[in-house]
């Protein structure tokens, strides 16, 4: 039997690059290629790792139904012409580690992987989640040199998400009909939303008195932590692929879908020169349009004080940067 060819090769398909193969990086490409958005390219520093993901993931495609080819390297060359770059490469906090040391380890690391990856993806919109998130994506976006709605970080979407579980758990409604807003820095300074966070439309202050709320609301900003700590060797890392997954998807799909993500701002909510979670558009160019709440004076606050520890933290970073001369 033979094929005769009568019109060119397809050429281009959407691609993803993942930069960090780890417990995040392989779940997320494990996600794309399952809901079959695109083909994946796993990038990590361990020889043969991710190569051996990439091969066990694709054994799993005729089981999995999808047509997604999934690519497993340790050299940037292969992640040429990514659709989407996704930088979930760092280190994760050792004994005795302080979170400085942490902080200079991960930028060291976010910088090599975002200058190594616009150099073959000099079109490629970036989705930072290395920790700490805000200020990771800060320098992904210095370093890059990309327009600010190209660099956005996964956060905001993940702690809504978790927000809007606990909600459905306590209200024993389904989690279809929840909705969950939070805002701020990813951490302690978060800024979950309940006058914006409703069931069914219903803000959650109708449903829920102030004490379940704030229970909630610590449950939710201890989300990760309490992952870590049940888990004891690293963290959360299904809920933080899904919620990227869905970031890529509205991008891919120029979905327009309002998710809160890590922007740059540049004025709105009173703030500037800060990456911090607002409500955004995500299409085809990446974040469309920030949406500016109607905050309370308190809410207002509560975000200011979160922007401001993103910018101490940035200032810090580039301290340290500049001290190994790695500053971009
Ligand atoms: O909401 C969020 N943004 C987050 C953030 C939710 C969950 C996890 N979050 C952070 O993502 C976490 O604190 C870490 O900073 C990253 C990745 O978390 P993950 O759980 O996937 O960590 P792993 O399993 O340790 O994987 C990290 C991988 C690992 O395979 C390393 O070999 C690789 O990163 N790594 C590198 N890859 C490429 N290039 C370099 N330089 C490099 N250094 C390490």
């Amino acid at each position: 039997m033979n094929y005769t060819s009568y019109i060119p090769p397809l050429c281009n398909p959407t691609r993803v690059a993942i930069v960090g193969a780890g417990k995040v990086g392989s779940t997320l490409a494990q996600r794309i290629a399952e809901r079959n958005i695109a083909d994946v390219v796993l990038l990590d520093v361990v020889e043969g790792m991710p190569q051996a993901i990439a091969l066990d993931l694709t054994q799993a495609r005729g089981l999995e139904h999808h047509d997604c080819q999934i690519i497993g390297t340790n050299d940037y060359a292969d992640t040429a012409n990514s659709d989407i770059v996704v930088i979930s490469a760092g280190k994760p906090r050792q004994p005795g580690m302080s979170r400085d040391e942490l902080m200079k380890t991960n930028a060291k690391i976010v910088l090599e992987a975002t200058k190594q990856a616009i150099a073959y993806s000099p079109d490629a919109i970036f989705i930072v989640i290395t920790n700490p998130l805000d200020v990771m994506t800060y320098l992904t976006w210095q370093a890059s040199g990309l327009p600010p709605h190209r660099v956005m970080g996964m956060a905001g979407i993940l702690d809504s998400a978790r927000f809007q579980t606990f909600i459905a758990m306590e209200l024993g409604v389904s989690i279809v009909d929840v909705k969950g807003m939070v805002l701020g820095s990813h951490g302690e300074l978060m800024v979950p939303l309940p006058r914006y966070s409703t069931v069914s439309g219903i803000p959650i202050t109708e449903l829920l008195d102030a004490a379940t709320i704030d229970r909630l609301i610590e449950r939710t900003r201890n989300g990760g932590g309490e992952i870590v700590e049940l888990m004891r060797t690293g963290g959360a890392y299904f809920a933080p692929a899904s919620s990227t997954c869905e970031m890529v998807e509205s991008i891919l799909f120029n979905q327009s879908r309002l998710v809160p993500a890590a922007a740059y701002l540049q004025g709105e909510y009173g703030l500037k020169d800060v990456f911090i979670g607002v409500p955004c558009r995500l299409g085809c160019r990446g974040i469309e349009s920030i949406l500016e709440l109607n905050l309370t004076d308190s809410e207002t606050t509560a975000l200011h004080i979160s922007a401001e520890s993103v910018r101490h933290n940035i200032e810090f970073a580039n301290q340290l940067l500049a001290a190994t001369s790695h500053k971009c």
